[in-house]
């Protein structure tokens, strides 16, 4: 059998199809050597020391795991000296990250959540990265830099840690996954070309904040439960993780609607997941993989961002029931 790695993928897509240059390749293949590292420590778990609190707080006040200082120093450090980048944006880190001065700079901006999921982290539960790719305006690296919209990501991806570690992935000419080879530590394409199923019979919410929920979010889940007996006329399943790349990843696979809507408990806070780092990437790929990626009334990836953690409402999935959501949105607010 012939395996195809991502080196090989990559340099096609540039051969190709000429979706992208020399320099956005290897700083992609640069962020999979990072992932890697970053498995090996999920790996170990308690072994390697990595579990528990960091006793630290991020810019959004929450709990840093020491998993997540850990994910975002390999990211940092391995990206930082490579030469392509203008500078780097993380969820652990209240200000862009510049590239330092000894090092050359290039005209990409990489934008990541080190460790998505983090609260499943003690408890041996799936959790992932997600990264995002943007070029800089006139090699800017300011925090107005990286407020592009969505539809502005030259390349986006997730790593899924996992029974198996995964390696997800867009250049903007549809999504292709990667597992990789333990044994090797070599990433293998076992999915060349992710499609969404268009019918679904899965959805993922948190249910616990449904008294917080609009009106169409809640008429909408009100009548999946209601099942066969209800309006849709047949039964639906509900999955929830709370490892936003690992609900994504099993829609991806087999369909389904994945909802993290707005929430009215604090104004300041209008959706929980982050825009920039969680939002866009995740949008990017389910629009490659045929699917529809919305903040459940208008296109996710259009919005233009106003700051760099700026959280967005996010519903994503199969377009048809996306498209459904965006109906009740129009009708009913
Ligand atoms: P994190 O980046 O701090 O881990 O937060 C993002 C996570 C998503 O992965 C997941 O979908 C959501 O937050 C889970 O939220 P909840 O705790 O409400 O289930
Ligand atoms: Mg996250």
């Amino acid at each position: 059998m012939q395996r195809i790695t991502l080196t090989q993928y990559l340099v096609e897509q540039q051969r190709e199809f000429e979706r992208i240059p020399a320099d956005l390749r290897l700083l992609i293949e640069v962020v999979a050597r990072a992932v890697k590292a970053i498995s090996v420590n999920v790996g170990k778990g308690a072994i390697a020391g990595v579990l528990g609190e960091a006793g630290s707080d991020n810019v959004q006040g929450e709990a840093q795991k020491r998993l997540d200082v850990v994910a975002n120093e390999i990211l940092l450090l391995s990206n930082e000296w490579g030469g392509h980048l203008a500078g780097m944006a993380s969820e652990e880190l209240p200000d862009p990250y510049p590239i330092p001065n000894r090092y050359p700079r290039g005209g990409y901006l990489l934008l990541f959540d080190p460790l998505d999921g983090s609260s499943n982290i003690d408890v041996n539960i799936s959790v992932g990265t997600i990264f995002s790719v943007l070029r800089s305006p006139d090699g800017a690296t300011d925090e107005s830099a990286f407020l592009q919209p969505g539809t502005q990501q030259l390349a986006a991806g997730y790593a899924l840690y996992g029974p198996q570690t995964l390696l997800v992935l867009t250049v903007g000419n549809g999504v292709a996954a990667f597992t990789l080879d333990r044994e090797f530590g070599t990433w293998i394409l076992t999915e060349p070309n992710m499609r969404i199923p268009g019918h679904t019979q899965e959805y993922a919410i948190n249910a616990s904040n449904a008294r917080f929920w609009d009106p169409a979010i809640k008429r909408y889940i009100d009548e999946l439960i209601a099942g066969r007996e209800g309006p849709r006329g047949r039964d639906f399943n509900m999955r929830w993780v709370g490892s936003m790349v690992a609900d994504v990843h099993r829609l991806l696979t087999r369909g389904g609607i994945f909802m993290y809507p707005r929430d009215k408990r604090d104004p300041s806070k209008p959706g929980r997941l982050r825009l920039l780092y969680e939002a866009n990437p995740m949008g990017f790929i389910v629009e490659q993989a045929g699917g529809m990626a919305t903040t459940g009334a208008g296109r996710l990836l259009e919005l233009v961002p106003e700051a760099l953690h700026q959280r967005v409402p996010v519903v994503l999935g199969s377009p048809e029931e996306v498209s459904r959501i965006g109906d009740y949105y129009r009708e009913m607010c």
